[in-house]
């Protein structure tokens, strides 16, 4: 796997679902980090017609298919330099996933998107239970990116949607982090009614650190997943978790202001196309 300039090409493993239409999980994984100069392979967990915040939608689950395929990956010597995990659908995949870890992740970075709620709720068909779970993966990451209400589930915390002082999200940092992880990025916090953005924390060093936007008039679907999707690659290549959240935060918000004069609904997501295609993102 060598490229012309003689450098080693990374390959990661993204672990999540495919919803056909809309925008999210291995639908922006795969396009954001491949044109961010990575490989990406894909473990798809289940097969829906759209993502679930669509009225109807089918759901095929594949959470079978996992371990014939990682059998195979092994027989095939086949490896990864990092694993991202998305929305998953059961704790059967999250303990799949952490087999996952054990078997092709040891001394390789691990990133986790517990990707379950928003706006103080959890997406359909998950409970606190599910929430609990989502947490002993977590706990197996280097670094997670919860926002505000997958953080408050998963810790079961208060949510507060606004008014909130820096010693909340603090405490809620160091909390993710006693869960075993290494590094939390929280997204979706705002202190001021007109900016909006992430605040993090390195438990190996003790320091936090926050990086703000301009609040956007409008909020769209699948920009959790985007966040996350450009966040992990920027730490592939070479980024702190400081700099890799921010440029990250910034990709969103280039999203958002490419997709605001559309009359399409938020359900579809955002146009991260176009934010690929202007080349800003791409060294
Ligand atoms: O964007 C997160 C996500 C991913 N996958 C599926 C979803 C959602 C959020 O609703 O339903 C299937």
């Amino acid at each position: 796997m060598r490229s012309e300039k003689g450098t080693q090409m990374k390959r990661i493993l993204s672990i999540q679902d495919i919803s056909c239409v809309g925008k999210c999980s291995l639908t922006v994984a795969l396009p954001i980090i491949s044109a961010l100069g990575i490989e990406a392979a894909i473990l798809p967990t289940a097969v829906l017609s759209t993502h679930t915040a669509f009225g109807g939608f089918t759901f095929k689950d594949l959470t079978d298919e996992v371990e014939p395929i990682c059998k195979v990956w092994k027989q095939e010597d086949i490896a990864f330099d990092g694993i991202y995990t998305g929305y998953l659908g059961s704790k059967e995949q999250i303990d799949l996933v952490l087999d996952i870890f054990r078997d092709f992740g040891e001394g390789k970075f691990k990133f986790v998107d517990p990707a379950m709620g928003d706006n103080g709720m959890l997406y359909k068909g998950f409970d606190e239970h599910f929430a609990h779970e989502m947490a002993r993966l977590c706990a197996a990451a280097d670094v997670i990116v919860p926002n505000l209400t997958e953080a408050c589930f998963m810790l079961d915390k208060p949510y507060i949607s606004s008014g909130y002082d820096e010693r909340y999200i603090q405490d809620i940092l160091v909390s993710l982090t006693d869960l075993g992880c290494k590094k939390a990025v929280l997204t979706g916090v705002g202190f001021e009614s007109d900016k909006l953005g992430c605040y993090g924390y390195d438990s190996e060093t003790g320091k936090f650190w926050c990086d703000f936007n301009d609040k956007k008039p409008q909020s769209f679907h699948g920009t959790g997943d985007i966040f996350a999707s450009v966040c992990f690659a920027s730490l592939m290549n070479g980024n702190n978790v400081a700099e890799a959240s921010a440029i990250a935060a910034d990709f969103v918000c280039d999203c958002i202001d490419a997709t605001l004069d559309d009359e399409t609904p938020i359900w579809y997501g955002v146009h991260f196309e176009k934010v690929l295609k202007s080349g800003k993102y791409i060294n």
